[in-house]
């Protein structure tokens, strides 16, 4: 029972137990959904695979984003396991460390690249190959940060990213919506994640959230959680092309 129930999902990106995408993924398992997870190589496959039992998921493999032979792979298999799915999460972000610090003007052709590759091109790739198996519909929702729409201090050409990630998640919604697929993005205030301490000054960051957001405090990830399981659901059946904050409110004052 519960508002997943009969659903299943594909959730890319958890890399620990402080990822945002296993916060989604509690949320869901909470509400009836069965899960298939990927994890990116070896390393990260020791520390998801327990993660993966705790939630009675499935593990669809390792997937990196930069190969489309990985990506065709999860979803061949999900074909072949399940028939269809009805939801997925891409919570996939990457750039090189050192550009996430000092001016955006200095960042390298190469890692400008990359940096778009993983954390924009790949919801494109990722919504490709799942629009097929979403059969009856389904739900599509990635992670995004306040850095796509406004200047925010060492999110560089990662805010760069954000915003191509969101205009693909408006062009997605488009493309998808006939069949009855939505496309939307949790935009998720500072947390501090393995990805995110990549991020210069990010303990500055989390705390000028707390003084300034109107909630007077950070978010976590079971709160994304919880918001990303409204997207996921068919609580939000109406919604589509949205970036939906789950900021404290930051984004009102920011
Ligand atoms: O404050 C934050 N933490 C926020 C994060 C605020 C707003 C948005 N986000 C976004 C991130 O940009 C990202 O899109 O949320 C998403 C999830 O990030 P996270 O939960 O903060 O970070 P983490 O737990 O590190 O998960 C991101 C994972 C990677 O972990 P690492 O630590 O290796 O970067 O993305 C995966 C990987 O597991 N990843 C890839 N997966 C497949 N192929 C690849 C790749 N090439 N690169 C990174």
């Amino acid at each position: 029972s519960g508002l997943m129930a009969g659903k299943r999902g594909l959730i890319m990106g958890i890399a620990n137990n402080r990822s945002i995408a296993w916060g989604i993924a509690k949320s869901c398992v909470a509400q009836g959904a069965e899960l298939a997870l990927t994890y990116q190589g070896d390393a990260f496959k020791k520390r998801v695979s327990p993660l993966a039992e705790e939630l009675g998921a499935h593990l669809a493999g390792h997937c990196d984003v930069t190969d489309m032979d990985t990506l065709d792979a999860v979803f061949d298999g999900l074909k072949e396991r399940w028939g269809k799915i009805d939801f997925v999460v891409h919570a996939i972000a990457f750039s090189d460390k050192d550009e996430l610090d000092g001016r955006y003007v200095d960042t390298t052709r190469d890692n400008f690249l990359r940096t778009m590759d993983i954390s924009a091109y790949s919801l494109t790739a990722v919504a490709k190959r799942a629009e097929p198996l979403m059969t009856d519909g389904g739900s599509i929702l990635t992670l995004t940060y306040y850095g796509a729409e406004k200047v925010m201090p060492h999110y560089n050409v990662m805010g760069v990213a954000k915003a191509a990630l969101e205009a693909s998640v408006r062009y997605l919604a488009v493309d998808l919506g006939g069949k009855g697929i939505r496309v939307n993005a949790i935009s998720a205030g500072p947390i501090k994640t393995l990805a995110a301490s990549g991020i210069g000054d990010f303990r500055y960051i989390l705390k000028w959230n707390e003084y300034n957001a109107p909630l007077k405090r950070t978010v976590s990830i079971d709160e994304v959680g919880d918001s990303g399981l409204y997207l996921l659901s068919d609580l939000s059946r109406g919604v589509t092309g949205e970036i939906h904050h789950v900021d404290s409110g930051y984004h009102v004052v920011g």
